[in-house]
């Protein structure tokens, strides 16, 4: 179907803007937020509802930088009166158990676990504080001469069309979207693992079983006790990647957890109904560079990283940071030295935790086919770990995540 861009449009959508941002996930919602604050006009078009975004269930923890970001954009008061300050985390393997002390091991430094549901729902509640324009529900969003002076971006709300004229676009749309499929193949290198089995995540409404988060190795696969508050309990097993969630009873999910977990551990857990429960495969992925022509791709619409680590929104944010900084000197000074820098500073951070998060899965999960010498190469890397304080200290820097 030819749109009709002639259709006059409803007063707030705007005909023309400096940055179009696609996709209203965290990054593209934190990025609006800090343009506005800077004074940058700015539309966020989302593909789904309000109440669809929010309702998706997915990272935990935020490393230092993403919340002293949160904190500059304004939007740090509700995630500093009820987020959970970890300054340590658990590692088990097999029945073998260790500490690892972040804010010992990195001159102080800690996590902060707040879901990515409060997050979101935060950076909404201060985009309309500010009246920001946020348009769901934007169908068949295409971008269009990106390489040109006058790029613009045509979209679908209900039955009409929609132009918007803009100086830049943001690709903020997840892996999923449709910013980085905008990019000729030939102009985009593109980097991919995907491993052998996935996560299936169940969230209850129990105490969690330890005050700290739990990073569970075994011979069954791996599991992570993790949580949203002290009455809200999110968990995780390793699964094959042919599984379906329907399979998974509530009950079959707990004895799988209580079995891989180090004794003392498993003997507190305290099992309810499950409030969520889905299944996540885990890969890696970088798309090179993060910039063509006025295009910008920031988040998951540029890398993927599997949960290990907990770094995926965490990357999201520094991407973020750098590219408002980038286009705020751009709109102030003139100065077009951060865009020119964007995918190459981005992308030195990216790389760091794709590697981090690589290293923790393949450390932690058991690997079907793998054999042997696989397996005495994980006992060799935690026996390293509860060895040798250097060893603990690179853990715990990445863990807590690198500077921007
Ligand atoms: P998001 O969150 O995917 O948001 C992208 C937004 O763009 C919208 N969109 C479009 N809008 C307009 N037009 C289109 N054509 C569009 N196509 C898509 C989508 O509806 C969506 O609202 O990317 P963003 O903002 O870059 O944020 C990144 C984080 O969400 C992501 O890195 C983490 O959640 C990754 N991740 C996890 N990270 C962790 O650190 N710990 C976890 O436990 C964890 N669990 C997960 C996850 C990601 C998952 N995905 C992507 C399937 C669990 C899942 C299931
Ligand atoms: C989570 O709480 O969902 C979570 C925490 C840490 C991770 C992954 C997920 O590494």
């Amino acid at each position: 179907m030819t749109p009709d861009l002639s259709g006059c449009s409803p007063a707030d959508v705007p005909a023309r803007t400096g940055v179009v941002i696609v996709g209203g996930g965290p990054s593209g919602l934190l990025l609006s937020q800090l343009l506005h604050l800077a004074g940058i006009a700015n539309v966020v078009l989302e593909r789904r509802s309000r109440a669809y975004v929010l309702s998706r269930i997915r990272a935990g923890v935020l490393e230092q930088g993403a919340v002293d970001l949160l904190r500059r954009a304004g939007v740090g008061a509700r995630m500093d009166r009820e987020g959970l300050v970890h300054d340590g985390v658990e590692i088990s393997f097999h029945d073998r158990r260790l500490r690892i002390d972040l804010a010992d091991l990195t001159e102080g430094k800690t996590v902060m676990v707040y879901g990515q549901t409060e997050v979101t729902a935060d950076l909404y509640e201060a985009r309309d504080a500010m009246g920001g324009t946020v348009l769901h529900e934007a169908e068949h969003v295409q971008l269009h001469d990106l390489e040109g002076g006058r790029p613009f971006v045509t979209f679908r709300l209900g039955e009409r069309y929609h132009r918007i004229e803009c100086d830049f676009v943001a690709g903020c749309d997840g892996f999923h979207g449709v910013s980085r499929r905008s990019i000729p193949a030939d102009r985009l290198r593109l980097f991919e693992m995907v491993y052998p089995f996935g996560w299936l995540g169940l969230l209850a409404d129990v105490p969690p079983v330890h005050d700290e988060l739990v990073y569970a190795g075994h011979e069954r696969g791996f599991a992570l006790c993790s949580m949203r508050s002290r009455t809200r309990s999110r968990y995780y097993v390793q699964c094959p990647l042919d599984e379906k969630v329907e399979d998974w009873s509530d009950d079959r999910f707990w004895t799988e957890l209580v079995s891989r977990l180090p004794a003392d551990i498993a003997g507190r857990l305290v099992t309810g109904p499950s409030i969520e429960k889905s299944i996540a495969p885990l890969r890696s992925f970088v798309a090179e560079p993060m910039r063509f022509g006025r295009l910008f791709l920031a988040g998951d619409a540029a890398h993927i990283v599997p949960p290990t680590g907990a770094k995926g929104l965490n990357l999201a944010a520094s991407d973020i940071h750098y590219l408002s900084e980038a286009l705020t000197a751009h709109y102030r000074r003139g100065d077009d030295s951060g865009l020119a820098a964007y995918s190459d500073r981005a992308l030195a951070r990216v790389w760091k935790a794709e590697r981090f998060s690589w290293w923790m899965t393949t450390t932690l999960h058991a690997f079907p086919d793998r054999g042997a010498f696989a397996a005495r190469m994980q006992e060799a890397e935690f026996d390293y770990l509860a060895s040798s304080r250097a060893a603990r200290q690179a853990l715990a820097e990445n863990y807590v995540g690198l500077p921007y």
